[in-house]
């Protein structure tokens, strides 16, 4: 392949990132966002939410028949998550190799589950797990106008 098409096949997606309630009553909210700041992708979107059950559900309903899915949906709704949308190229794998193996025990020091986390039910951070995922959790999670379209200054500084 040559360089330029190449390029053209790498296509900017968008990710959903959340920090579950764990993580927000540690206080590893500003250690969790800058991991992606630093990476270098885009913010697009982020709140402080109180999430109801419904939406807790609807967001998990591939789990549904889990026998965890009870007490997932617990966690999920038991205090203030932070709701995040971040865009980029391959922005969702890449989210998915910051965060780490769902159980913590097994994901590799450096990521944010392997640094900052024990236990899969308190795996402190969700990142979607496809771009189709990305973009129906992204609608699911925020309102229309709470998302902003924003061109980062130092965009120049991260791609050539
Ligand atoms: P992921 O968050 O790494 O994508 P999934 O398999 O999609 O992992 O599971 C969603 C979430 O459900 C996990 O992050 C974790 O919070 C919870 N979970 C998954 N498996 C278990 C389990 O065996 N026990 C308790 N909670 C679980
Ligand atoms: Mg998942």
């Amino acid at each position: 392949f040559l360089p330029h098409l190449v390029a053209a096949m790498v296509e900017v997606e968008e990710t959903y990132i959340m920090i579950k309630p764990d993580g927000v009553q540690r206080g590893l909210v500003g250690e969790i966002i800058s991991r992606f700041e630093k990476k270098g992708f885009k913010l697009t979107g982020l709140k402080l939410f109180q999430c109801p059950k419904e939406l807790a559900q609807e967001h998990y309903k591939d789990l549904q028949s889990k026998p965890f899915f009870p007490k997932l949906i617990d966690y999920i709704t038991s205090g203030p998550v932070v709701c995040m949308a971040w865009e980029g190229v391959g922005v969702v794998a890449s989210a998915r190799k910051l965060i780490g193996a769902t159980n913590p025990l097994n994901a590799e020091p450096g990521t944010i589950r392997g640094d900052l986390a024990v236990q899969t039910g308190r795996n402190v951070v969700h990142g979607s797990d496809s771009p189709e995922n990305g973009k129906r959790e992204i609608a699911l999670w925020f309102k229309e106008g709470e998302l902003c379209e924003w061109a980062p200054v130092q965009e120049p500084w991260l791609k050539e």
